[in-house]
């Protein structure tokens, strides 16, 4: 029997992921390929949807496809790719716009909270179909399962009634596809203000624990998380945000459930805790970054391996493509 397919993306935003990207989606997709026909794409058409200069896009996306090789990707298990090179997610990105309604795209809350920085006025039309854009991302794979971090619990909502609607109005063409996501890792706050997710685009520097940062930095960053009253290690999402969060993180990073942590450091104060949370991150994130390096150090090979990938995920996005063509009544080109 086939296996069952997996899609996600990464958006190409910064010089680095951050822990929440890596804990929230990248480890999963790792796992994912043993077990899914697996896809995995750099969005760097999601990317431009806020003001992006062209050098710093190639750059970035070449550092985040050598990051998704470094952490584990296999290029012959897994098909990763840069979406830009597959045409087809455009074009059918333009058909489910015309099947979307104003009121329908308006609420999508990301939108809302990315354009509150430039006022929603200057903010992009791209940026207001960017869910949309995504949902032509899934569908063209004919993904059963997408996974991601909670933040993204509403695109794929979206996704799934655009693919229903337009099932029901041309008839069965595309695979309805459910989040994947892991409640413990799916929301990782900021280590400045641990109510907000940590995001490439909003979280202060001392707030984001970058994949690609150097140890004394990471070590510094973790020693001055915001922590909460009192001095006892314990999980209180209320009460104690901060050293919640730090727990969430170092129990995915150890495999240690988090009532033995709480046990662990009883009557050890914040500091001993804090230090072994360092400890933890570093040894994570230290061969992705050397092997992040190497990758990079050849990026006529890294191009390679991303060429494989296009030629893989086009196939599969030329099929559907054609369908969709037909179903809604373009001419064939003869
Ligand atoms: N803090 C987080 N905790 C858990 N998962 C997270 N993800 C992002 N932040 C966290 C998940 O990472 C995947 C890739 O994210 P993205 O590049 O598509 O962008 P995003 O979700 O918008 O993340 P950022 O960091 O906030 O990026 P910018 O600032 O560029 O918008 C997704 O699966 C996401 O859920």
């Amino acid at each position: 029997m086939a296996r069952p397919r997996v899609l996600s993306g990464i958006q190409p935003t910064a010089d680095s992921f951050h822990l929440g990207n890596y804990l929230g989606a990248v480890r999963q997709w790792v796992t994912m390929q043993e077990t899914h026909d697996a896809f995995y794409c750099v969005v760097d058409l999601h990317a431009i949807t806020v003001p992006t200069e062209a050098d710093a896009l190639r750059r970035r996306s070449r550092v985040a496809a050598a990051q998704l090789f470094a952490a584990g990707l296999d290029p012959e298990r897994s098909t990763v790719f840069v979406q830009s090179h597959v045409r087809e997610h455009t074009e059918l990105a333009w058909v489910l716009i015309c099947l979307t309604g104003m009121g329908e795209a308006g609420r999508m809350t990301q939108f809302k909270d990315k354009s509150a920085k430039f006022g929603e006025s200057a903010a992009s039309v791209g940026l207001f179909t960017y869910p949309i854009l995504q949902a032509a991302d899934i569908l063209l794979y004919q993904a059963n399962l997408v996974p991601v971090g909670a933040d993204q619990k509403q695109h794929l909502e979206l996704t799934r009634d655009l693919g229903q609607r337009f099932n029901h109005r041309f008839g069965d063409t595309f695979t309805l596809p459910d989040p994947y996501i892991l409640k413990e890792v799916e929301k990782i706050t900021d280590l400045q203000d641990p109510t907000a997710k940590m995001s490439k685009s909003s979280s202060s520097p001392a707030g984001i624990l970058d994949v690609l940062e150097q140890p004394g930095p990471l070590r510094k960053k973790v020693m001055r998380a915001v922590t909460d009253t009192g001095s006892e290690v314990l999980f209180d999402e209320e009460n104690k945000p901060g050293i919640s969060n730090l727990l969430r993180i170092q129990s995915a990073l150890t495999g240690t459930p988090i009532p033995e942590l709480v046990a662990r450091y009883e009557g050890q104060g914040y500091g001993t805790f804090k230090k072994d949370v360092a400890e933890a991150v570093l040894e994570t994130f230290a061969p992705i970054r050397e092997r992040t390096e190497k990758l990079l150090a050849d990026e006529k090979e890294l191009d390679r391996m991303l060429a494989i990938g296009a030629e893989r995920a086009s196939a599969v996005a030329r099929q559907t493509m054609e369908q969709v063509r037909e179903r809604v009544g373009f001419l064939p080109k003869l």
